[in-house]
């Protein structure tokens, strides 16, 4: 075979879709010549920790978002790979919400059996792909950051899987040129250790404000205030936590809400969320969508429906992770491979986008966003060869950490759930988390 594929980026996404392509070469399938680029030095994408932030050592955007002492912020038993346990990678059962460095060590277990590393281009940032409607090829120009070159290449398809929790969304509030403490965006936070004994400002109410203020209370801030615009997040926060209308304006030390309360505070943390960036990227290429379960303009949801040779993966905003990136990376997969056809009548594919966004609407509440995503997941399994697995289960699992939530926002993390892939329940962690200050890999698996 002599077609050519581009994967851009080596996080759990495009990760998946080499897998996918290993595992049918695996089964004697001839597959095409596929060319990961990864702009860091090393796979993993947001689960590869860096202590740096704003631009790195070549002058890019630093990618990673994530934080020292994260622990998974979902039951481990929702993002399993189907064909790749974490029995089978750890060599027993481990707890539920494994911190970063044990997930970083499973998202590299499978890749490393798979043997796929040399297919990555490493410390390669994509600066341009453009299409030749004459050729029905793709040029994607690259930049090789540690031998400072630029190249091109050319490609019969290109699947784009840069992620979009990366590029911060930055509102600014007045007072903000003024204030005296530091002003940061959840992408730029790293270490709550940071924030001891000071009062926080945290503005969002979603994962990241939850999550980075459950850290900082964790690791000794002497106080969190969470602001939001819609509404609270209405957990049973500790004394030391409350939540209050939307910032109306900063002075140098004090914040002022919209009901006319104020709080003194030392450090603002903007947990207002990600954009879907594609600098490298065409109008005529380029993704613009909401963070939502249907994005826009993706057939079956990752077939770019103005020019279905070009592929997203992970676009979504994500209930199901690893094993839906899987599941997209098996079925793009197959479509290169020439085992599912796309109907050639854009109307068709323009039809399936309307259909899904509706779908999504349709629903009312978080339970019916989990089912919407699971039954997503479903359907593109059913149409390929990755290993069918108990979706529902994994659903059952969202819907019980849903409530220990509620039951405890502190204490969450310290229950278990049923693998949906190998059927054995996961043991109890052997220390609270607000009392497991210390995460390592080997802490985390002496259980
Ligand atoms: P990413 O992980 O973002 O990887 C994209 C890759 O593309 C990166 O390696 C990047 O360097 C590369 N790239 C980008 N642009 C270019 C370019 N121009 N050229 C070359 N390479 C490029 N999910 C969970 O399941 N559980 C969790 O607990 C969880 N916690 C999270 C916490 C935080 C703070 C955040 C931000 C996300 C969290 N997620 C979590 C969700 C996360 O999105 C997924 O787990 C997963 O990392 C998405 O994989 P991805 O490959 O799509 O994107
Ligand atoms: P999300 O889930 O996109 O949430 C963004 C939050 O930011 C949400 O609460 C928004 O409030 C809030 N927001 C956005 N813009 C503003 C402005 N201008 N003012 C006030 N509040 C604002 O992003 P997260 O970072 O929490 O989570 C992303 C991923 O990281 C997630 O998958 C996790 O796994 C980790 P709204 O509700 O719209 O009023």
């Amino acid at each position: 075979m002599t077609k050519r594929v581009a994967v851009i980026g080596a996080g759990p996404s495009g990760l998946a879709q080499l897998r996918a392509f290993q595992s049918a070469a695996q089964q004697g399938a001839e597959i095409p010549e596929v060319v990961c680029f990864e702009k860091q030095a090393n796979w993993g994408g947001l689960w590869n920790y860096t202590w740096r932030t704003g631009l790195d050592q070549y002058g890019e955007p630093v990618h990673c978002s994530m934080y020292r002492y994260l622990w998974s912020n979902g039951p481990k038993e929702g993002l399993e790979f189907a064909d790749y346990s974490f029995e089978e990678h750890f060599g027993k059962q481990i707890g539920s919400y494994p911190p970063r460095a044990v997930l970083f060590d499973y998202i590299e277990g499978r890749v490393k059996k798979a043997g796929v590393r040399d297919w990555i281009r490493f410390s390669t940032t994509v600066r341009f792909v453009d299409y030749d409607a004459g050729t029905e090829k793709f040029t994607v120009t690259v930049h090789d950051l540690v031998q400072d070159r630029m190249y091109e290449e050319v490609f019969d398809n290109v699947i784009v899987c840069s992620g979009h929790f990366s590029t911060p969304n930055v509102p600014e509030f007045p007072g903000f040129t003024t204030f005296n403490g530091r002003v940061l965006h959840a992408h730029d936070f790293r270490d709550a250790v940071e924030f001891k004994g000071k009062d926080l400002l945290l503005i969002g109410t979603s994962y990241s404000a939850e999550d980075i203020g459950s850290q900082c209370w964790k690791y000794g801030a002497k106080s969190i205030t969470v602001a939001h615009r819609t509404a609270p997040m209405g957990f049973d926060w500790p004394a030391n936590w409350q939540e209050v209308p939307i910032l109306d304006h900063v002075d140098t030390d004090t914040a002022y809400f919209r009901d006319g309360s104020s709080k003194k505070v030392d450090a603002i943390i903007l947990c207002t969320g990600y954009k879907h960036h594609f600098p490298f990227l065409p109008d005529d290429l380029r993704l613009k969508t909401a963070n939502r379960l249907a994005t826009a303009d993706l057939y079956k949801g990752v077939a770019w429906v103005k020019n279905p040779k070009l592929f997203y993966i992970g676009m979504q905003d994500q209930w199901f992770t690893f094993n839906m990136f899987d599941a997209q990376a098996w079925w793009v997969r197959d479509v290169i491979l020439g085992r599912i056809a796309i109907p050639a009548d854009p109307a068709l594919l323009a039809a399936d986008v309307t259909a899904r966004v509706a779908a999504e609407d349709a629903g009312e509440d978080a339970h019916d966003a989990i089912h919407y995503q699971g039954d997503y997941v479903k359907e593109l399994i059913a149409e390929t060869d990755y290993p069918s697995f108990d979706v529902d289960g994994a659903c059952e699992a969202f819907f019980e950490w849903k409530d220990h939530k509620k039951a405890g926002i502190m204490t969450f993390r310290d229950h278990a759930y049923r693998s949906v892939i190998t059927g054995t329940m996961a043991p109890l962690h052997h220390t609270p988390w607000k009392d497991a200050l210390e995460d390592s890999l080997e802490s985390y698996l002496r259980n």
